[in-house]
């Protein structure tokens, strides 16, 4: 390159030339950092996917400063710092009409490993652009049998994309994201038992009893379930930022692993 400039009649120090190829290098091992630590998230329409992502964004300044910047308004793939490490997250559809492109997108992180995962589900409080008398009755509470559908729609799309991950070495860990306990606090332990080491986790070890499954409650924003349905009081603010810097902390130990 020097010799070209000269031949070109350009003056081109090697100084200047050294420090391009050092900015240059900085780009290369900055991208390939970016890249060792691309993050997947899955999920069902409504669980929060997208809400899990500006809240990462936005709290991740909780643990410590951090320069975040989306590339699409949409979010679908986010650059963010969480305690100084760079991450990629990329936020997949979730609408039946998308499925196709997710898998899509599983397919293409499957082809450059390390897979990382944030899986996120919501014990069965899925909120989406449906009539709220499906989800909710005339006392205002959450209809069971809501719940458990859409649990049930929260195991068959796990039955779907945990096959298209491969085996543990090119999964690096799935990191589940128990969204909404300001919703269902007050039963946190069969919340947590389900999908730790019960149908859920059970699940996911059927396809390899090896791979790394962390799972964490997470509120990504304090929100009453279609507008209607009162907040369990018992999630309080304390509770908030424990379960918050919780989640961060893990996301950066678990990021670390190679
Ligand atoms: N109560 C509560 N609602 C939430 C939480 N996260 C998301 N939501 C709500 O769930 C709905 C769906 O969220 P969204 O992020 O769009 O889900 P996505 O379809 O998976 O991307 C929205 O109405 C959110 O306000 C949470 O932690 N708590
Ligand atoms: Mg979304």
């Amino acid at each position: 390159m020097a010799e070209l400039a000269a031949a070109a009649g350009l003056e081109l120090s090697a100084a200047v030339y050294e420090t391009s190829n050092k900015l240059r290098l900085a780009e290369v091992f900055r991208n390939w950092r970016l890249r060792k630590r691309a993050v997947v998230m899955m999920g069902h329409t409504g669980t929060g996917k997208t809400n899990l992502l500006r809240s990462l964004i936005a709290k991740a300044d909780l643990i410590e400063s951090i320069s975040r910047y989306c590339r699409t308004q949409t979010a679908e793939t986010c650059k963010l710092r969480i305690d100084r490490h760079p991450y990629r997250i990329l936020d997949t559809p979730g609408q039946f009409l998308h499925e196709s492109e997710r898998y899509k997108i599983l397919r293409e992180v499957r082809a450059r490993p390390p897979i990382r995962v944030i899986n996120v589900v919501a014990w069965g409080y899925h909120e989406y652009d449906i009539n709220p008398i499906k989800a909710i009755d005339s006392d205002n509470a959450v209809r069971a049998e809501f719940l458990e559908e859409h649990r049930h729609k929260e195991l068959g799309d796990l039955r779907k994309w945990v096959p298209l991950l491969g085996d543990r070495e090119s999964t690096k860990w799935i990191l589940t994201a128990v969204v909404k306990p300001d919703l269902w606090w007050g039963a946190a332990t069969q919340v947590m038992e389900y999908y730790r080491s019960g149908e859920y986790a059970r699940e996911i070890k059927s396809f390899d009893p090896n791979l790394v499954h962390v799972v964490l409650p997470y509120c990504s924003v304090t929100h009453r379930f279609y507008d209607q349905v009162l907040l369990d009081g018992s999630f309080d603010d304390a509770v908030r930022r424990e379960t918050s810097s919780n989640f961060l902390r893990t996301i950066v130990k678990l990021g670390l692993r190679v």
